[in-house]
């Protein structure tokens, strides 16, 4: 069994509440949120970490950010919200499986 979360959540092993997905990328709502809108924009192919990824994922770390926009517009907070991404046990990191957060919803701005 891949011990990765976000791997399961990927194969459909563990449930989710899913905002959007393409072939590569899926987007979930995070398990313990910490905004009001708090979506965690994922690759389906693990890389453990930015720092872990190659030339050959700039097209994928591109979509990542495409896909981050397109969830705020789907989520209502197009108009502000923040693009995060903790990389390394000393940042924050938790989950070993590159991912970004996208945080927003404040009412009256950032808290
Ligand atoms: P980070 O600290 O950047 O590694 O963020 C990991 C985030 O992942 C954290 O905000 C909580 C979230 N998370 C952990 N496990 C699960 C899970 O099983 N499902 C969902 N939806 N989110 C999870």
């Amino acid at each position: 069994m891949n011990s990765c979360v976000f791997c399961r959540i990927v194969a459909g092993e563990l449930p989710t509440q899913k905002v959007w997905e393409d072939e590569e990328i899926v987007a979930f709502k995070d398990v313990n949120p910490s905004a009001p809108v708090h979506v965690l924009v994922v690759p389906k192919r693990h890389i453990d970490k930015l720092t872990e990824a190659t030339s050959q994922d700039r097209d994928l770390l591109g979509g990542l950010q495409l896909a981050a926009a397109v969830v705020a517009q789907k989520m209502g907070i197009a108009d502000g919200f923040r693009l995060m991404l903790n990389n390394g046990a000393s940042a924050g990191q938790v989950v070993w499986h590159l991912h970004y957060h996208v945080q927003g919803g404040w009412k009256g701005g950032v808290k």
